[in-house]
């Protein structure tokens, strides 16, 4: 017999990038009462990272819990964006039931069947949520029919396919079960997810099991271990052993205990099966390993995650400025930093290279890779990073490389040009809908490499109004060659300070990144030739000054702004020969060899 928490429900919040989880979850956390009314709460509160709040993203999954008449509900939101799949994947393993959200126009997008699919195969609970019925063209009746074809084509169980429904303005936070009729609070939210999330049911003669699903850590008592109580209970000063992934067995002791409570972390004084929880002492744990019982130990199934499919070299800086900027710039110190990073990013993965300065560093995507590299450049560090490259493996003697379904939304005026630029990316469209509203969405599989540095030219190409998503969708055999940036780099020939001068002088040979009075050296990209090759430029040379009236005269010099690029911007634009030069405080782009 199972034995079941009726207290408890453990609910994860999935969605495609954007349809309003963390907002929603804003709603729920009010409607508990967790904030006083006169309290202030910055919006998207969960999205509490300083990159999270910047790029209007989630990045990482969160915990919380909030009470529910006499239950208490575990929720975890979750990053919707393909490149941080890795975070849901994790989190699936903690819940017994999803709370499934599409916004009611865009109805569901590529990430939105990654993260049911996941579910489903899971066998958790779905609970579907249509939210943003206050847009303007909403339409949450398609939408609904496009969920059942969705939860079809993913071979959904009958139980599965019985799915609540219901419909919400996350922002104003309200739920209603007939989108006619406007709802007033997120109660039949919260009821339907009590009445329909199954509680936790474990196995009372089973020992302690505890699956093992993120690190986190904590100024006083270091690393936190967080997850499910499978089987069991623990409390503190529990001596227990930590089955490791390679099987392994080490005893260990639990020296705080903690649950959720809000946003908080509280300690407890014991937690039993069906309880999300964290654990202090247990400093050589990592993602996917159980704490188990100390004379039974059993471990739980693995956490499976899927394979990365873009990697990068990141290195130390070699940049003959490296070290103006940075505090930590040695092999050493970046290395170090990668190694931390594996103990608690599930999805990335590092391995040495020929080079000992060099690791090669793969992720879900170019995004994720980015939002690495900013996190590491603000802590302090200096590094540099080539082209991002798609991973390949062999398979019977074929070369196979990772493809992606591509959805495009734009404008139907633009439907040529970007058909034409991924047909050029070796993109094969599947097919074009078309709602009627002027926008139509395109599908095509392509390559990932035919992806990399695409969203600028699609951004161009439909004027800033185009969606661009995509989803990895397996491997396929080398598609052949696709062909990169079409322009040469601007290469300067010294060291020096760019002047406006001779920036004045150059510009009809391209476009510059950089603007007078930065410093530049030999070797080092200072802008994008029209030409498809490269060009040494002489970027400081000073006009000789021979009378007062020149030298106002060079002040009068009309400049074309330069063009300062993102850190994906730059990465997108390299080329195999080049490097992004990443500092706390600059990004420059320059050649390999200084004179090639
Ligand atoms: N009109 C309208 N806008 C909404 C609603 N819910 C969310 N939004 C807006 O949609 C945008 C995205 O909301 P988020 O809550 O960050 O979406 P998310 O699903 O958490 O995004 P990721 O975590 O990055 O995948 C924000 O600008 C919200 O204000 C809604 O019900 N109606
Ligand atoms: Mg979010």
């Amino acid at each position: 017999m199972k034995h079941e928490r009726p207290d408890i429900r453990n609910v994860a919040i999935i969605a495609h990038v954007d349809h309003g989880k963390t907002t929603l979850v804003d709603a729920m956390l009010w409607q508990s009462g967790i904030f006083r009314a006169n309290e202030t709460v910055p919006e998207r509160i969960l999205d509490s990272l300083a990159l999270e709040r910047e790029k209007g993203i989630t990045i990482m999954a969160k915990n919380m819990a909030i009470r529910y008449r006499d239950v208490k509900l575990n929720l975890v939101d979750t990053p919707g964006h393909a490149d941080f799949g890795g975070e849901v994947e994790r989190t699936l393993a903690l819940v017994d039931g999803v709370l499934l959200l599409v916004d009611a126009a865009e109805g569901p997008l590529p990430q939105t069947r990654f993260v049911l699919g996941k579910a489903l195969e899971a066998h958790l609970t779905p609970v579907v949520v249509v939210n943003k019925i206050d847009r303007q063209d909403a339409r949450p009746r398609e939408v609904l029919d496009e969920i059942y074809d969705l939860f079809i084509d993913l071979d959904a169980t009958e139980d599965q396919l019985d799915f609540p429904v219901l419909y919400t303005d996350a922002k104003r936070g309200t739920a209603t079960e007939d989108p006619r009729v406007p709802g007033r609070s997120l109660a039949p939210l919260f009821e339907t997810l009590l009445r329909t999330i199954p509680p936790p049911r474990s196995d009372p003669e089973a020992p302690l099991q505890i699956l093992i699903a993120s690190l986190g850590y904590d100024n006083y008592v270091g690393r936190l271990a967080i997850g499910r109580i499978v089987n069991g209970a623990v409390r503190p000063g529990d001596r227990v052993a930590v089955i490791k992934r390679d099987g392994s067995v080490e005893p260990a002791k639990i020296t705080l205990l903690y649950t959720y409570e809000g946003l908080d972390r509280v300690e407890a004084a014991e937690a039993a099966a069906g309880d999300l929880v964290a654990l202090a002492g247990l400093e050589e744990i990592g993602i996917g390993e159980t704490v188990a019982d100390l004379e039974r130990p059993q471990p739980l199934p693995p956490i499976r995650v899927d394979e990365p499919t873009v990697a990068m070299i990141f290195s130390a800086s070699a940049s003959p400025f490296s070290g103006r900027d940075g505090q930590f710039v040695t092999s050493r110190h970046l290395r170090e930093r990668l190694d931390k990073e594996l103990l608690t990013n599930v999805s990335i993965r590092v391995e040495s290279t020929d080079s000992p300065s060099a690791s090669r560093v793969s992720g879900r995507g170019e995004l994720q890779l980015a939002i690495l590299i900013e996190t590491i450049r603000r802590e302090g560090y200096e590094l540099e990073v080539g082209k991002p490259e798609v991973i390949t493996k062999s398979v019977d003697g074929s070369l196979l490389e990772p493809m992606e379904q591509l959805t495009a939304d734009c404008p139907e005026e633009f439907i040529g040009a970007v058909t034409q630029r991924v047909g050029a990316r070796k993109g094969q469209m599947l097919r074009v809908v078309n709602h009627g509203t002027g926008r139509v969405r395109l599908v095509f599989k392509i390559p990932t490499r035919g992806l990399i540095g695409y969203r600028a030219e699609f951004l161009t190409d439909t004027k800033g109004t185009g969606l661009l998503n995509h989803l990895f969708d397996g491997w396929a055999p080398w598609q052949g060659d696709i062909r990169g940036r079409a322009t040469g780099a601007l290469v300067s020939d010294r060291d020096g300070q760019a002047t406006a001068y001779a920036i004045d002088h150059l510009q009809p040979r391209g476009e510059f990144f950089v603007a007078p009075g930065d410093p530049v050296y030999e070797g080092m990209v200072v802008g994008e030739h029209t030409r498809d090759t490269d060009l040494p430029v002489n970027i400081t040379k000073e006009k000789k000054l021979t009378n007062m009236r020149s030298s106002t005269a060079d002040e009068a010099i009309q400049l074309v702004p330069p063009r300062r690029m993102s850190l994906e911007q730059c990465l997108e634009w390299i080329r195999e020969d080049e490097l992004v030069e990443v500092t706390p405080k600059a990004l420059r782009l320059r050649k390999r060899e200084p004179s090639a």
